[in-house]
């Protein structure tokens, strides 16, 4: 064949008999070709070319394969394994915590020996062996935590596991032929270690909780500086045996990216990965704490870094707790009560088991009400339920769940709860009650999964039982849209995009043609007419949503650059991508953001701590909270103009009468982070209408700026194009004061509330004007008013972050379900508001 003459010219490489790959490989240049250049003279240079150009494929080619069939299998892969050995003809002493005690030593040479001499009779291991390292003992006789390393060729790494995995076993065989001065082993457990736990820069701290005593650690560097890069650090904790650890963070602060930086925390000595309890990552809030409980009297965390972003770290107490407080389930009688998982509110132990029996009175039924209820695993597929558990009835529960309510059919019910040996959450909190089973919810509505509502929440138009029960076999009130599927529906909930009915049938009488697309003014248009480059909407939103931001015509709709180019795209503004060429629309962004993690804790209406830092309580000097306001830079508030009007008794309008609290969270408990301020001056909008509440707006500085800190944060300004569309959802938030009267809640309260369509908030309230925007509430209490006068309406935009869409001012601002809340229209002030403030 041809091709070995190249070869022969070009190469000096004989493939090895037996290499069939070596053959097939190089069959892609066929013989054929090679002819043809041969007669062709006039292109010799051509040729040429070919020839080299196949010479060096070839050799490219050759290289890959000598290195894939030579060096290959000779990679090696530094692999750690973490072990524990139980050793059973020691007993352990005090001395042995000590790693610099000549008894430590002693004893870690002993295990080190006899970890040498088992992987040097084990073939798979032995020639890949590199050290073990012991690292800890513990009670029980003694267990001794030990790393191992291995150099493993890549293609060894499933052997080396799997024998690693045996060992224990292997080594309890050979127990009977040990010499007298080999220690006896009653468990051994080697895994490798997550490769994570492997990065640099070690550092160990070894602390043994003291009765009584609350002892204290941090990440390095902890409050003053950021934790350091390529960081891997350890803290051995130990409790007096009988007692089991408690570990409290109180302020975890780490980058939200947990492949990144981590804290893990193991119940054990060692990381082992069958007892990891937690890997945590992100900012926790401190009405979410993180608190952790050992099974045993060892704990180990571990905090873990990447080479970049570094964040402030965390604090931690710790201390020792009686085994026996860890005890759980029991008998429950009375006809009604309550229990929780162990630990509650902090997370439960790893490897528990607790049975709850409630027995109630004879010919009643039992109801048990699940409040909370978290527990969760990394990684699991929900439903499996085979890890952590609760089970009642032979039907198991995991997971998290929102309203999981469980009946009996007896007057007795068993509740077992389960854990395994890894990975642990907050678990659950739950209320009993006795029911008579002819009459399961006395004076309220029995919903078809057990749950009871108020009957007021019946036919509201929602879903208040989580199966919409509460919702069937309706007669439609006058406020209420008939879906086509006999479901009643605010009328509010019409023509804003979102389909309520289920059927869609409240989105029919606005719907477009089908070969057209809604205009966010609610235009029907031609589908063909977007992107083009054409105003056909006549508010450009045809032309606002296209697939590259381009500079384009201004219009009084489209977003507008510093150097007055206009682009395309709808809200640009602090998104996260630079659009403007001078990139001016992602210039002024430190807002919007808040500093912890959004909360998986569901259901209810608290507010979390510091989950809307620009949330003002203001106070009229000698009566309380009166109205709320929001941040919107150091020295500016946003509050509503009718809050600032003079009434008979008080002079709302002067700025003495105020004070302004930020970083508030419950009223009449000033955190550490709680700012009071006074008032400089008030500016309301010169044309707020006393009558209609037109143009309810006003602004308020601060006597002096405010140190802005994780509590107290501005919220983000829309510029006027900003497009807050119907049926976006958005959230309000107050003590749930109206001006009228004082205040409902202790905690801030938050709701979610929708956007409605303009056209048809018109047609169900009065006096609605362009200024003016209308939201109804979607989640909360009946009668509860959450939201205050002249707080904040905040939308979640692009990147997480949040807009003030509105400002809080009547209807039933303060969020009722029955009516639409009014809300003032922020865009509509942008440049009032710059005018005076600056912002
Ligand atoms: C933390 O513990 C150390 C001793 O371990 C002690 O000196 C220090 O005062 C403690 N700090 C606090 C805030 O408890
Ligand atoms: C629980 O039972 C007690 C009497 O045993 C009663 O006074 C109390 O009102 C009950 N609580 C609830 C929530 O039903
Ligand atoms: C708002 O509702 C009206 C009908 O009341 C409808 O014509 C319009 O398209 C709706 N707007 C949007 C943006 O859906
Ligand atoms: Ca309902
Ligand atoms: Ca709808
Ligand atoms: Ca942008």
């Amino acid at each position: 064949m041809n091709k070995m003459d190249y070869l022969d010219s070009g190469m000096r490489y004989n493939p090895k008999s037996g290499d069939d790959s070596w053959d097939t490989g190089v069959q892609f240049l066929p013989a054929s070709n090679s002819k043809k250049l041969e007669k062709k003279g006039p292109k010799k240079a051509l040729a040429i070319v070919a020839v080299l150009v196949f010479i060096t494929v070839l050799s490219v080619m050759t290289g890959l394969l000598v290195w894939h069939f030579h060096f290959r299998k000779e990679m090696k892969v530094f692999k750690m394994y973490a072990g524990t050995m139980h050793i059973t003809s020691e007993t352990f002493q005090d001395a042995y915590e000590d790693s610099a005690s000549p008894e430590f030593s002693a004893l870690a040479a002993k295990v080190q020996d006899q970890l040498k001499t088992l992987y040097s009779n084990t073939p798979q291991l032995a020639r890949y062996y590199v050290r073990s390292t012991v690292n800890a003992f513990s009670e029980g006789s003694v267990i001794a935590y030990y790393i191992s390393e291995f150099d493993v060729p890549a293609n060894q790494e499933a052997a080396v596991d799997s024998a690693l995995a045996e060992i224990g076993k292997r080594l309890l065989r050979g127990q009977r032929k040990l010499a007298p001065e080999q220690l006896r082993v009653g468990e051994m457990v080697t895994l490798p270690v997550d490769p994570r736990m492997a990065r640099n820069n070690k550092c160990s701290y070894n602390l043994h909780a003291k009765p009584g005593v609350t002892g204290n650690l941090s990440s390095p560097g902890f409050p003053n500086s950021p934790y350091p890069t390529d960081t891997h650090c350890l803290w051995r904790l130990r409790a007096d045996p009988g007692y089991v650890l408690k570990l409290n963070f109180i302020t975890f602060s780490l980058e939200d990216d947990c492949s990144k930086d981590f804290v893990r925390v193991y119940d054990s000595l060692g990381p082992l990965e069958t007892r990891v309890l937690a890997e945590k990552c992100g900012t926790f809030s401190p009405s979410q704490p993180l608190v952790l409980i050992s099974s045993g009297n060892v704990m180990l965390l571990a905090l873990v870094t990447d080479d970049n972003r570094n964040f402030p770290g965390f604090k931690a107490e710790y201390s020792q707790i009686l085994k026996d407080s860890n005890a759980c389930g029991g008998q429950l009688t009375g006809n009604n009560g309550t229990f929780t998982s162990p630990n509650y509110p902090a997370f439960y132990s790893p490897s528990m088991d607790c049975t709850w029996k409630i027995q109630v009175a004879a010919r009643l039924s039992v109801k048990v009400t699940f409040t909370k209820f978290l527990m969760s695993e990394p990684g699991v597929k929900l439903k499996s339920c085979t890890k952590d558990y609760v089970e009642i009835n032979t039907q198991r529960y995991c997971g998290d769940e929102k309203m999981l309510v469980v009946s009996s059919q007896t007057n007795e019910m068993t509740i077992r709860f389960h854990s395994d040996a890894t990975y642990v959450d907050r678990g659950f909190a739950a209320q009993y009650k006795a029911f008579e089973p002819s009459n399961p919810c006395p004076s309220q509505f029995h919903c078809a999964n057990d749950r009871c509502v108020s009957e007021k929440l019946r036919c509201d138009g929602w879903n208040d039982c989580g199966d919409s029960s509460d919702e069937l076999a309706c007669t439609c009130k006058t406020d209420q849209f008939a879906c086509k599927n006999s479901l009643c529906k605010p009328k509010f909930w019409v023509c804003d995009g979102v389909n309520d009915c289920g059927d869609n049938s409240d989105e029919e009488p606005c719907a477009c043609k089908s070969d057209q697309a809604k205009c966010r003014n609610g235009k029907c248009i031609s589908k063909k007419m977007f992107c083009d480059r054409r105003d056909d909407c006549g508010d450009g939103s045809d032309e606002s949503e296209c697939d590259n931001t381009v500079v384009i015509d201004c219009t009084e709709f489209s977003y507008k650059c510093k150097n007055n180019q206009c682009i395309n795209k709808k809200n640009p503004e602090c998104d996260g991508v630079e659009d403007c060429a001078d990139r001016s629309d992602e210039a002024a962004c430190n807002c919007g953001t808040r500093p912890y993690k959004h909360s998986r804790i569901v259901g209810g209406q608290n507010a979390e701590e510091g989950e809307w830092p620009w949330q003002v309580s203001l106070h009229v000097k000698g009566s309380g909270h009166t109205c709320g306001a929001s941040v919107i830079s150091n020295r500016w508030l946003v509050t509503a103009a009718h809050c600032v009007q003079d009434d008979l008794k008080v002079k709302y309008s002067q700025a003495s009468v105020w004070e302004a609290y930020m970083g508030l969270h419950a009223q009449g408990q000033l955190g550490k982070s709680t700012v009071k301020s006074n008032i400089k001056r008030i500016i309301p909008h010169p044309n707020y209408n006393t009558y209609t509440f037109d143009n309810d707006i006003a602004l308020m500085e601060l006597e002096s700026p405010v140190t802005l800190s994780s509590v107290i944060w501005p919220i983000c300004l829309p510029e006027s194009t900003f497009v807050f569309p119907a049926g976006k959802s958005v959230w309000i938030t107050g003590w749930g004061a109206t001006k009228e009267g004082g205040f409902g809640a202790t905690v801030l309260q938050k709701a979610e509330v929708r956007i409605i369509n303009e056209t048809v908030c018109s047609s169900l309230m009065s006096d609605i004007t362009s200024r003016m925007m209308c939201a109804g509430v979607l989640t909360g209490g009946v009668d509860a008013c959450q939201g205050d006068s002249g707080g904040p309406l905040s939308s979640i935009e692009a990147n997480g972050r949040l807009f003030l869409a509105g400002v809080v001012s009547w209807g039933d601002g303060c969020a009722r379900r029955n009516k639409p809340g009014v809300y003032t229209r922020v865009t509509m002030y942008r440049g009032w508001i710059t005018e005076i403030t600056g912002v």
